[in-house]
């Protein structure tokens, strides 16, 4: 499948005339197949993790499924398990989760990720280091080299106090690689988008590779104001990629 490197979701490929809104569907069906009655499950957040939520809930209509636990990632997937009736709970409840699924902005071929564009990566890392096993689903536009090199943005989750001064921090963290920090406002508002936690996004761009991830991870964990970033490092067990070769299914 050669998948439309047009942005917008409904262009079709003109190889196989799936969207790429399609493809993602495909990621989160094949993922909902490895869902065992029973299962705590950590819901993920964005388009290809809501057709994996639509899933689960179409299978327990179906009886297919039978007591799923659903942990979401976001007060968004939240409200779309409550309307479908999926039961929900919490990590304090559930502090170990058998499975999540989720989506992601970019993997790297160590199934490294960039997650947050959505703005819910705190949740999502939450329940992702406390799930024994993570699904990641994407369309193949998905797929890079290195993180962080695409010129896309890389999210840090920051407490709202002094975010300039933090915003400058991190910036000077990555001076060699061009790192460009930008707050991240509501779309077409002058107002600072504020994440479920009630905190800031800072975007970090970068012009050249970040390098090292685990030495970048830490660095920006080090900083006092940070409360956590969009890397996901050797957390993902199980790549499921829609795209040229069908759907594949890769396990770390
Ligand atoms: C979410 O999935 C976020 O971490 C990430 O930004 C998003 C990818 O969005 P989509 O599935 O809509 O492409 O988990």
């Amino acid at each position: 499948l050669v998948v439309s490197t047009q942005s917008s979701s409904s262009a079709r490929s003109p190889v196989n005339n799936l969207t790429q809104d399609e493809l993602k569907k495909i990621a989160a069906y094949k993922a909902v197949e490895f869902v065992q009655s029973g299962m705590v499950l950590g819901l993920g957040t964005g388009s290809t993790a809501k057709h994996a939520v639509d899933r689960i809930a179409e299978l327990m209509k179906l009886g297919k499924l039978k007591n799923i636990v659903g942990i979401p990632t976001s007060n968004m997937t939240r409200d779309q398990a409550v309307s479908l009736g999926i039961p929900l709970s919490d990590l304090d409840t559930h502090p170990i989760i058998d499975m999540a699924i989720d989506g992601a902005d970019e993997v790297d071929p160590d199934m490294n990720l960039v997650k947050g564009r959505g703005g819910s990566l705190l949740r999502e890392k939450m329940v992702e280091t406390a799930s024994k096993k993570f699904i990641v689903i994407v369309d193949e536009s998905k797929l890079v080299n290195h993180i962080g090199g695409s010129g896309l943005a890389m999210p840090v989750e920051i407490v709202p106090f002094c975010w300039k001064f933090t915003l400058k921090r991190l910036e000077m963290l990555f001076m060699e690689a061009g790192c460009i920090g930008k707050l991240r406002m509501f779309p077409g508002t002058e107002n600072p988008f504020v994440t479920d936690n009630g905190n800031y996004i800072i975007d970090l761009y970068f012009k050249k590779d970040i390098g090292d991830l685990k030495a970048a991870s830490d660095a920006i964990l080090r900083l006092a104001g940070v409360v956590e970033h969009g890397m996901f490092l050797d957390m993902a067990t199980t790549l499921i990629v829609a795209g040229e070769l069908g759907v594949t299914v890769r396990n770390k």
